[in-house]
């Protein structure tokens, strides 16, 4: 035991450029709604409101920036000279794909931006924050960077190690906290950490025949060797290569875990979910809660359109959990039988509430996709940068911003008016200053 631990989940704001580009093979609502209208307001307001529902139920919550986008250091890379405009209409002309790529928002899917280990787990008892290369995804690999920076300043004090993302290679691929859980009796204890994996290596190691396995091993090892986690605390559960195929390109989409809690789909593991809870009561003298979700029940195919398992499931002060699901749950009769039943059985979670995160979800990002989990210490907590922590005040200030200039809707021409390319500017140096980060804005 250990002293009391809070959860702050850390979401990041959509920017100005969000969008469907079906930039991620594998994710079948990316893939599905490519071309499709966005809406960066809707998709930054169904942001804010989310966070602000949680926020008033009491929950801690963290507000992450949009990244700078068009990121045109990689246009400037290529050779493309001239204004930015200009340089943006010759890659529009020559490389359409590659302007897709650096102007995506994907980094409102916080969940993949790093992998947490918090102190009580830490044999150096630091929280360590390991940044995610999302190797995988070229459009999500230049997040590293801005991700880095951003956290190393909110967690610069002496109780945190920001590590910098694993080298940008296959072997080493890593997708951050959506394929990493802990579990353990309650927040207060240290944790079982759990890692899991799609690929050994590199692409040569990977069991898929339709998909590609983002996460590998290897990434995952290293991380759980600089967070000087404990190997009796530490477990590698391999990914069902079928969920992958059937579009669970992260294993937050058929698991999650609180706690002493496992909800996960029974198809979600190569291997029997037995093994964790043999590891779970050698270590706490007693059983972990496994709801454990059959295939008769919810098919994979199910599971994946509805995004249950990717519902943030949250421990209430009085001891039950609640459960923060997209409205495609409640909108699927499959789900929405699942959920009435999980209610109705003898387990922690007595309640749950539906959320319209529709603009996130059209590209595969569900509730817990949105966030980045932290366990946090009152001292580390007193620690942070305060002005990223959610208050009325900065919920007023954002909601503002948002309706008065974020765009109502995008598509690539935009980027051909230099006003548009000012107004994206305009819209990541002031969020950066309302959450007080302007001093690494550059
Ligand atoms: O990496 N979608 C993201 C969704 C990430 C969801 N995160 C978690 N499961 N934790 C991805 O595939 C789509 C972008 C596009 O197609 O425009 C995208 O990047």
């Amino acid at each position: 035991m250990n002293n009391t631990m809070t959860e702050v989940n850390f979401d990041c704001l959509a920017g100005p450029t969000h969008n469907f580009a079906g930039l991620s093979f594998g994710n079948l609502a990316s893939m599905n709604n490519e071309k499709n209208y966005s809406s960066p307001k809707k998709a930054a307001m169904q942001g804010l409101e989310k966070m602000y529902f949680l926020y008033k139920k009491g929950f801690k919550q963290g507000i992450l920036p949009p990244h700078k986008r068009p990121f045109m250091p990689i246009l400037e890379q290529m050779g493309f000279t001239g204004t930015k405009q200009e340089i943006i209409k010759q890659a529009l002309d020559n490389q359409e794909i590659l302007v897709k790529n650096i102007s995506s928002s994907s980094a409102m899917w916080a969940a993949n931006s790093a992998t947490i280990s918090p102190s009580i787990d830490c044999s150096d008892n630091i929280c360590h924050i390991s940044v995610a290369n999302l190797h995988n995804k070229f459009h999500r690999s230049i997040e590293a960077k801005q991700t880095y920076e951003v956290l190393k300043h909110i967690f610069s004090a002496k109780n945190f190690a920001v590590h910098q993302a694993l080298t940008a290679h296959d072997i080493f691929s890593d997708e951050g906290a959506a394929n990493h859980n802990r579990l353990c009796p309650n927040h207060d204890y240290q944790a079982l950490e759990i890692f899991v994996y799609g690929k050994t290596a590199g692409l040569d190691t990977q069991k898929t025949l339709r998909y590609p396995a983002r996460q590998s091993l290897l990434a995952s090892q290293s991380i759980a060797l600089r967070h000087k986690l404990n190997s009796d605390y530490v477990l590698f559960l391999e990914q069902n290569p079928l969920a992958i195929d059937e579009g669970a390109f992260h294993n937050d989409v058929v698991c999650v875990m609180n706690e002493q809690v496992i909800l996960c789909h029974e198809q979600a593991f190569a291997s029997n979910i037995s093994l964790v809870k043999q590891r779970y009561e050698k270590l706490y003298k007693q059983e972990p809660i496994i709801i454990q979700i059959s295939a008769t029940d919810l098919s994979l195919q199910d599971c994946v359109s509805s995004y249950l398992f990717n519902s943030q499931l949250l421990s209430k002060p009085d001891g039950k959990m609640m459960l923060f699901a997209p409205m495609q749950t409640f909108n699927n009769p499959a789900s929405a039988k699942v959920i009435k039943n999980i209610l109705a059985d003898n387990n922690p979670i007595d309640e749950v509430y539906y959320f319209d995160v529709s603009e996130s979800m059209s590209n595969g990002g569900g509730p817990a996709c949105l966030r980045l989990r932290l366990l946090l210490s009152s001292n580390e907590l007193n620690n942070i940068l305060p002005s990223v922590l959610f208050t009325e005040e900065s919920y007023e200030k954002l909601r503002l911003f948002i309706e008065s200039y974020y765009p109502q809707e995008f598509n690539l021409s935009y980027l051909l008016k230099s006003d548009f390319l000012q107004l994206c500017n305009f819209i990541h140096e002031e969020i950066f200053k309302i959450l007080g980060l302007h001093r690494i804005l550059n």
